[in-house]
């Protein structure tokens, strides 16, 4: 039986999951990364048509890439990309040789499938026992996992990392608070894992129905959307625990990509899978560390869907700046925002394209507004639209109705319920240039 991370809280010595890796020296890394680099590179040249043809296009053969340092000839993979070639276009193994697929929230056309050997599902559930042990889980903890559970990665990623540790897993996946709060109470969870907006709620709802004090939890980890450093305070003073970031995509693998330490000033990157560039977004140079920009990672050892520098459209910066935890991997910062309109709702990936489809479809004009906010840590989310003349009453209860169907169209499409408002016609403010379509009133 494996024993996963023990506590040496005796001791005070500080837990890692992989040491040799979390520790490696400057130089060991960058060979370990240049080696891993090259042999996927023949990888996805002989397994993966666009590729190939984008290399081919590029001028350049597998040959060409003899270390990490000619990772800048190789081209972008950007979200167009794989949206082209749905489902199939970047798997690079036969189906047979997969044991899961994991996808993005969006909707078809905007999902990503992502697939994964079990060799894959491996190295993933390594990365999210790094973020937990780095934590201070041990195997003497109880992991409480409120990320969905699914097509989703956050509940499935933590629950791997959470058994490679060794901990007492709860899989509790997201919703029913009241069950979330007995289960917590009950089997003295001590770390917690959810989008920090829910964390916030869970605090809330613990103080409201006294049972704060029966709480056990010493430590959360929380990701999945931008949360701020006031938001951190509040969680950890709200459930008297240590918050931590953790980072992920579905296209890289899911959480875990980049963890949180207890100096808390950034995430490092598990750069021995996945080597992390910042570009500058309209041009595509690569800029030196220390500068913001675009973040792009590259899948070192990642088998069924090996991605080669996929553009995440995040805004961050990385850092070697010496960790006082001892780790040696490159920390990114926390995220500063995103190139593209991508909205993140609740820890669901929204795009303004997607409701307007629904509005569209459903015989609205396209004169609407996204309306964001963030009230008691949790995100509200209305759709204002106008109504035609046509569609226009003064019965309260026929407006209601239409309110009703066009809601249920949304959630279907989106998979989170938005408050809808139908609007009189001609009523929302039109713009003299572009539209504003999104408001975004959350402070983060
Ligand atoms: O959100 C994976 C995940 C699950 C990460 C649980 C952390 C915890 P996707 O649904 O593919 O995957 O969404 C990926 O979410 O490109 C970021 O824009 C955003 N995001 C993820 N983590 C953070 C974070 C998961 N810690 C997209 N802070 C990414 C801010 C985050 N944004």
């Amino acid at each position: 039986m494996p024993e996963g991370v023990r506590s040496k809280e005796r001791t005070g010595e500080l837990a890692y999951y992989q040491e040799k890796e979390e520790l490696m020296s400057r130089d060991e890394m960058t060979a370990l990364q240049s080696e891993r680099l090259v042999k996927q590179v023949a990888h996805v040249y002989a397994n993966v048509a666009p590729y190939r043809k984008k290399m081919q296009d590029a001028g350049l053969e597998p040959g060409d890439v003899k270390g990490i340092e000619d990772l800048h000839k190789l081209p972008f993979t950007t979200k167009d990309d794989l949206k082209e070639a749905y489902p199939y276009g970047y798997l690079a193994l036969p189906l047979s040789q997969c044991v899961r697929i994991q996808s993005t929230s969006g909707t078809t056309g905007r999902r990503v499938v992502a697939f994964y050997t079990q060799h894959d599902i491996d190295l993933w559930d390594s990365c999210c026992a790094r973020s937990i042990a780095a934590a201070g889980g041990t195997n003497e903890d109880v992991v409480h996992v409120s990320y969905g559970y699914g097509l989703f990665t956050g509940g499935p990623g933590l629950n791997g990392g959470s058994h490679l540790v060794g901990s007492l897993t709860l899989p509790m996946s997201s919703g029913n608070t009241e069950r979330q709060l007995q289960f917590m109470t009950d089997l003295e969870s001590t770390i917690l894992c959810c989008t920090p907006s829910y964390a916030a709620f869970l605090g809330e709802s613990a103080h409201d129905t006294g049972v704060i004090d029966k709480i056990k939890l010493k430590a959360g980890i929380f990701g999945a959307e931008a949360w701020s450093e006031e938001m951190r305070r509040d969680i950890e003073k709200s459930l008297g625990i240590k918050a931590y970031d953790i980072y992920g995509l579905t296209e890289i693998s899911g959480p875990g990509v980049s963890f949180e330490c207890s100096e808390q000033t950034g995430m490092h990157v598990c750069e021995d899978h996945f080597y992390p560039e910042i570009i500058d977004p309209a041009t595509g140079a690569v800029l030196p560390e220390e500068s913001k920009g675009e973040l792009v990672f590259t899948c070192l050892t990642k088998q069924a869907f090996p991605l080669l520098r996929y553009r995440t459209r995040d805004i961050t910066m990385l850092t070697r700046a010496q960790c006082s935890c001892g780790r040696t991997l490159v920390k990114m910062k926390r995220l500063m925002g995103r190139t593209d309109d991508m909205l993140i709702i609740r820890g669901v990936n929204v795009f303004p394209s997607q409701i307007e489809t629904v509005l569209i479809n459903s015989g609205y004009p396209a004169n609407y507004q996204i309306i964001l906010d963030r009230v008691n840590h949790t995100d509200t989310f209305e759709v204002q639209v106008e109504m035609t003349d046509e569609m226009f009453s003064d019965e309260v209860r026929v407006i209601e109705q239409k309110e009703k169907a066009l809601l249920a169209a949304l959630k279907s499409m989106l998979g989170i319920s938005p408050k809808v408002k139908l609007a009189a016609p001609r009523s929302i403010t039109r713009s003299e240039g572009k539209a504003v379509r999104v408001i975004d009133k959350r402070k983060i």
